[in-house]
């Protein structure tokens, strides 16, 4: 059974297109993964297919109704089961959710199917979200026209730790080495790029050093630009003295 991601959306296409491209979409069409859409228009009983309605209470703007989002919802969850997915699990991409990280995307690639929830306009009936949503999830503290570049967003990061996506195969240790460290810099041809060259250790050939420098950049750019990720996890014996060091080195400076 491959990995199953329905996405509830009124603009299916959006996310069909943007699904088809890179490694993701290479992916689809070996049958990795599969991807269905639900427009929650196709739900609807009446002439104006009606998906949304004036807020009670009043306020800007229109909120979507629960009663097309439950049976897109049930849809989806009826097309998982008929692929062997016993309990898929709904996420809904919200500015209110809790922020998406490299470790949840693997977590949640190791569930048996998704069901992600773009909404549009205001946000969605409270009610809805109550009984039929098991997760709100945010991609970072802003508020956008709506949730498909978020569920695309969560999409490329959980169908990325699928085994076969990414071809080369990525070791646990490179995975713990996204979370706990920046990714070291990176370079190719021409050696030479206006004044800048490359670092000579990159063309060594001696994969050691290479392996050791690689390493070292990342701890650099990691203490540089995010301290934080440093208290992640302890630090090993060799990483204490690369960020003692560059904490002198920092010192020096301001002397
Ligand atoms: C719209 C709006 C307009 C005026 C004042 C406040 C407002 N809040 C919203 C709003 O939250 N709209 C959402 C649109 C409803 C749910 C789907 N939409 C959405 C999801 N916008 N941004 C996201 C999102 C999702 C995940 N991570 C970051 C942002």
């Amino acid at each position: 059974m491959s990995f199953q991601i329905d996405v509830i959306t009124l603009f299916p296409e959006l996310i069909e297109q943007a699904a088809q491209y890179g490694v993701t979409g290479r992916a689809k069409e070996n049958h990795l993964w599969q991807l269905k859409t639900w427009n929650p228009r196709e739900f609807t009983h009446d002439p104006y297919r009606t998906v949304d309605d004036r807020p009670y209470g009043g306020g800007p703007g229109m909120v979507m109704l629960a009663e097309p989002l439950k049976e897109a919802i049930l849809a989806a969850k009826a097309r998982q089961r008929e692929q062997g997915v016993g309990q898929p699990k709904v996420i809904f991409l919200s500015p209110q959710g809790a922020l998406l990280t490299h470790q949840r995307a693997v977590e949640l690639s190791t569930t048996p199917g998704l069901i992600l929830l773009s909404a549009r306009y205001e946000g969605v009936d409270q009610r809805l979200i109550d009984r039929y949503v098991d997760e709100e999830i945010s991609i970072g503290e802003y508020v956008l026209s709506g949730g498909e570049l978020p569920a695309l967003v969560l999409m490329d990061a959980v169908v990325r730790q699928i085994p076969g996506v990414l071809g080369d195969s990525r070791s646990v240790e490179q995975e713990s080495f996204v979370t706990q460290w920046l990714d070291t810099p990176h370079y190719t041809r021409p050696e030479v790029f206006e004044d800048m060259a490359v670092p000579p250790v990159l063309l060594s050939g001696h994969h050691a050093h290479i392996e050791r420098w690689r390493h070292e950049q990342a701890v650099i750019k990691t203490w540089q630009k995010r301290p934080d990720m440093l208290a992640r996890q302890p630090l090993s014996g060799d990483d204490k003295k690369i960020v003692e060091s560059l904490i002198a080195q920092q010192l020096n400076k301001e002397q």
